[in-house]
């Protein structure tokens, strides 16, 4: 039977590696992001039904316009990925700009309950669901220098935490994925375009790629519906947490 998933930042990273890997096994596909262009590159490079939606998940009510505007073919969302999220900065707590607070706690902490807000009412319909959240090993720990990044990933694990208890009555499983050190445009975002020190990130070890973690995700997918992963981390072996991991 034909599912949709529905994925949220899918024009590049993490985002874009669930949308080939999901449509290689057949899904068709909900794209939500700000950069139309880059989502109809993606639409166009792969073979199964894609739905376009433009819009910042930071805005709700642009996340309420795109959800509303799905026809009732595609109304039927299987699965959401809530996938958009960032880093900005990586500064002394005291040092930090705000611009980069309210991004990063728009993106990664409001934009994935709007868009949830708006899609659980379909899942419930449709009289089950799943929901992947995105946090990060930066939600299992708080690293020097990462404080409100690390703070909105805290608020990803809480929130999905909560959602599973909430959701337990709509039949709806909720799956927390926290991926360590992936090698997508995370960290030149986080340096504002400074290619040198993001790539100093992942010096001397084999960073997870955006694919690796797209698997991990699609298998989470694949468990009978009396299974669910309620939380899962993965790293590079090369690194054990946010502390620690080693470089040649
Ligand atoms: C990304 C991992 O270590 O940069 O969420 O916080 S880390």
């Amino acid at each position: 039977m034909e599912k949709i998933c529905l994925i949220t930042g899918a024009s590049s990273g993490i985002g874009k590696a669930c949308a080939e890997l999901f449509a290689a096994n057949g899904y068709k596909l909900i794209l939500m992001a700000r950069r139309e262009d880059r989502l109809m590159a993606i639409q166009n490079s792969l073979e199964v039904p894609c739905f376009l939606l433009k819009a910042d998940v930071r805005n709700y009510s642009e996340v309420q316009a795109a959800i509303a505007s799905l026809p009732e073919e595609w109304r039927k969302i299987d699965i959401l990925i809530n996938n958009a999220g960032l880093a900005a900065g990586l500064d002394k707590f005291d040092q930090g700009n705000l611009a980069d607070w309210e991004q990063m706690i728009d993106t990664n902490v409001k934009g994935l309950l709007y868009v949830s807000k708006e899609v659980i009412p379909l899942m419930e319909k449709n009289g089950k669901g799943h929901i992947i959240n995105l946090s990060s090993t930066a939600g299992k720990e708080v690293y020097a220098l990462g404080n409100v990044y690390c703070a909105s990933k805290h608020a990803v694990e809480a929130i999905s935490k909560g959602m599973r208890i909430d959701l337990l009555e709509k039949n709806i499983k909720v799956t927390n994925i926290a991926p360590g050190m992936v090698e997508t445009e995370f960290s030149v975002v986080r340096f504002k375009g400074d290619q040198d020190r993001a790539d100093g990130v992942y010096k001397g070890l084999t960073p997870l790629t955006g694919k690796d973690v797209a698997q991990v995700i699609y298998f989470a997918t694949t468990l009978p519906d009396h299974v669910n992963i309620n939380d899962l981390t993965l790293t590079p072996t090369a690194q054990a947490n946010s502390f620690y991991n080693i470089r040649k």
